[in-house]
């Protein structure tokens, strides 16, 4: 069992976490993963005859985010954004390339 620490990018709000959370948690191998949306980062235990760093790192960039110095992929939060909250999202900082909502359900 190995640990490996993800920076992760692009995450704005709870959604963002669960969205990174649930991308690692469906890899075949991960045995616990822990967000924190506050640092930027995941941390991911994982069992490495199953899986590698590199598997998680791309389900990562697959859920739309960044990781160790790749920009995120799109945001969800300039067009209606998570959890419905419009208000927040039009003041986001965070630039919207598209939404992904339609996707994966950003949170829930
Ligand atoms: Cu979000």
């Amino acid at each position: 069992m190995q640990t490996q620490l993800l920076k992760v990018t692009g995450m704005t709000c709870d959604g963002c976490a669960s969205n990174v959370t649930n991308a690692l948690r469906a890899i075949t191998g991960v045995s616990d993963v822990k967000v924190s949306l506050a640092a930027g980062e995941a941390t991911v235990q994982f069992d490495e005859r199953l899986t590698s760093p590199q598997q998680l790192k791309s389900a990562v960039r697959h859920a739309g985010y960044g990781v160790d110095g790749t920009p995120p992929v799109h945001s969800h939060h300039g067009k209606g954004g998570c959890r419905g909250d419009d208000a927040n999202a039009s003041t986001s900082a965070v630039p919207a390339a598209h939404d992904h909502q339609g996707k994966r359900g950003c949170c829930g």
